[in-house]
């Protein structure tokens, strides 16, 4: 039995000791922090009694916790993936692994000097069933050359006047990670396009427009648009040479009435990928090693950084990441 310590025990952090108790085989939550201590005794109370722990640090090298999943604020993932890393621990960390470049290249150096991946990369679409099809699809030649992702991601409201930027760290990754994974190779060009901003926003420049070129020459132009309102929908679609894969959003259910033909949309990401999430943490714990690595990281940031140039700037940005280092290849 895994022995898990969350470290974060907000939206995602409980949902993940949520999943870990009741979902996933193999584990157990044994401890949890959170700055905020009754928060994380609500969540250690829901997972069967795991220990409540006030200092991050001394969860990290307990002798009861075999492996850690950081769910923190973005800005703390660094010290805490790092302190993983030294105490020998897998580390299961949410995106991004970390905002900057600089912090990620530290993370990638102390794992080379580690001489072990232990570093996952919450990118969890790569888990979702719909995702896992279209690339599954693609790779046995359904739809002959990949050509153009045609990608839409929406949320139905974000923090009024959150900055440009952070709709590409923050929501637009998920999309850079999943275009290098379904083309199997780097983004090398990127350009960002915002039309008039929505007034729903409070002056965040959303929607976004991203166009990403990939090294072969494909192009994947991502809708991004956090303040959608109508409720939370992600889709895409892929063109190949031959025909043509999509990636709808569900459920397979569909009530007509009143004149009326629709689906239900979830009003955040947790129920629409559920099952991404649950095969994730699965992945995880069995040591499966299918989950994105530090390298997966670094990559989304390098991109990320790239494309708030791209936003900030009006201009196209290239994309030069360094050689893929030796224990990622
Ligand atoms: C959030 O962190 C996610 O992971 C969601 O998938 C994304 O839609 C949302 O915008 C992010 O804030």
């Amino acid at each position: 039995m895994k022995r898990v310590g969350i470290i974060g025990t907000g939206i995602m952090g409980a949902d993940h000791a949520r999943l870990l108790t009741t979902s996933v085989s193999g584990a157990i939550v044994a401890g949890v922090h959170d700055l905020d201590p009754v928060r994380a005794a609500e969540v250690a109370m829901h997972s069967g009694g795991a220990r409540v722990f006030g200092n991050p640090y001394e969860l990290i090298v307990d002798d009861d916790i075999d492996a850690v999943l950081v769910a923190s604020s973005d800005d703390t993932h660094e010290e805490y993936v790092q302190a993983c890393i030294t105490a020998g621990k897998p580390v299961l960390c949410e995106k991004p692994l970390a905002p900057t470049v600089e912090a990620c290249t530290r993370i990638l150096d102390a794992e080379d000097r580690a001489g072990s991946r232990l570093v996952s990369v919450g990118f969890m679409r790569r888990f979702d069933p719909g995702y896992a099809q279209l690339r599954r699809m693609l790779r046995l030649g359904e739809i002959g050359a990949p050509l153009i992702l045609h990608c839409v991601h929406r949320n139905p409201a974000a923090v009024p006047g959150l900055p440009g930027a952070s709709v590409i760290t923050n929501s637009a990754v998920h999309e850079l990670d999943i275009t290098r994974w379904l083309f199997a190779e780097e983004i090398t060009e990127v350009s960002v396009h915002a039309p008039r901003a929505t007034s729903h926003g409070g002056g965040t420049p959303d929607p976004q427009i991203l166009l990403l070129r990939t090294a072969s020459g494909a192009i994947a132009d991502v809708e991004v648009f956090v303040n959608a309102r109508y409720g939370y929908d992600v889709r895409a679609e892929l063109v190949g040479e031959l025909g043509t894969v999509t990636l709808d959003g569900p459920p397979p259910t569909v009530l007509r009435r009143s004149g009326m033909d629709g689906r239900a949309l979830p009003a955040d990401w947790r129920p629409r990928f559920a099952e991404a999430y649950r095969l994730e943490l699965q992945d995880w714990v069995d040591g499966a090693a299918n989950t994105a690595t530090a390298w997966d990281g670094f990559a989304a940031t390098f991109v990320a950084a790239a494309c708030v140039r791209a936003l900030e700037t009006g201009t196209p940005q290239q994309v030069t990441l360094p050689p893929v280092p030796k224990l990622y290849r």
